[in-house]
């Protein structure tokens, strides 16, 4: 794989993605590592759409799937690596939602060794890994790329596929709240709704349900609600017992950085996650103020501006201690 310097103009990518996926047979569809709404979503709009245009396809993502996305078309047909491996080794594959080849993970092991991937996804970090990119940095979300493929492949909006797109949506715009909420994507989430997706429905099951286990871990860790820096920047934490007590997955665990991020005055929130005795994934997020996307590639991670994440070596306080400090050195 080999990464091409400058992006095509857009509709020659969209052309070209077409192409790709016309011309060859046998897909392997992957998204990153524990797949989001998007990921998912993306994994299988892009299934359904090879579904309908009659192609042999495997969708398999390493990580597990949230349960709560079991609405969507495919969902019982997308393998998770851990549990199934295909023999087939795949010389054709299509990557949704992945900034660089790693984020696709252990999925990379059914690669032939003269496989040709098409790289569909809206990160403005995408380092334009593959042999066809199909990138727009200002979409809200890898199903708003899609949703401009299907319209390229003259594919209908069927319920399936506007359900799926209508997801990936609402879950990386936050419920059409945060800034990528553009008026474009206002309009495709308009025509998705006219195509018939309970757009209400789909805000409770994905946004506004809790779990039991959510709330034991929620518990617990406000516990370690922190401020540092004028009260500019404030963290959680999740140990290996908070977790192991608590018995949360890490479906559960999502949606705890908002509780630091949204309090008043805070300019950078974070959640430091211990992974094993040894590792802690940090996420941060930003009003704005300061670019996250930058410390967290300080840690050999990424992101974007306002959400980003990496994984340190180290013991759970030291690794607090050190990414507070590299947080303060940015605030203004
Ligand atoms: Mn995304």
């Amino acid at each position: 794989m080999t990464a091409s310097l400058h992006a095509r103009p857009y509709p020659e990518q969209l052309a070209a993605a077409r192409a790709f996926i016309e011309a060859n047979d046998g897909f392997l569809v992957v998204a990153h590592v524990n797949p989001d709404g998007d990921a998912a979503s993306s994994t299988l709009a892009v299934g359904w759409m090879l579904e309908r245009i009659g192609k042999r396809y495997v969708m398999i993502n390493e990580g597990k799937t949230p349960d709560k996305f079991g609405y969507l078309w495919g969902f019982d047909r997308l393998l998770r690596y851990e549990e199934r491996q295909p023999e087939e080794r795949f010389r054709f594959v299509i990557s949704v939602d992945c900034a660089d080849a790693s984020r696709i993970g252990k999925v990379s092991e059914l690669f032939a060794e003269d496989v040709q991937v098409l790289n569909i996804d809206h990160h403005a970090t995408n380092d334009y890994f593959g042999d066809v990119q199909l990138i727009r940095e200002d979409a809200a979300a890898t199903v708003e790329v899609l949703y401009d493929l299907a319209e390229e492949m003259r594919l209908p909006l069927a319920i399936e596929l506007a359900t799926a797109l209508y997801t990936g949506l609402l879950t990386d715009t936050g419920g059409f709240r945060y800034s990528n909420t553009t008026p474009k994507v206002m309009k495709i989430a308009a025509e998705l709704l006219a195509a018939g997706v309970a757009g209400h429905k789909l805000a409770e099951q994905v946004l506004e349900k809790i779990t039991f286990s959510h709330i034991a871990v929620l518990k617990q860790v406000l516990t370690t609600l922190s401020f540092a820096f004028d009260k500019k920047v404030s963290w959680i934490t999740v140990s290996q017992d908070d977790i192991r007590q608590t018995g949360a997955t890490s479906e559960d665990m999502e949606g705890l950085i908002l509780y630091p991020r949204n309090i008043e005055g805070v300019e950078v929130g974070l959640l430091f996650k211990q992974t094993d005795e040894r590792t802690v994934k940090v996420s941060f997020r930003s009003n704005g103020t300061v670019d996250v996307a930058a410390i967290a590639k300080s840690f050999g991670g990424g992101g974007h501006v306002r959400a980003s994440g990496c994984t340190i070596a180290g013991e759970l306080p030291d690794v607090v201690t050190q990414v507070i400090k590299e947080v303060g050195q940015s605030l203004q």
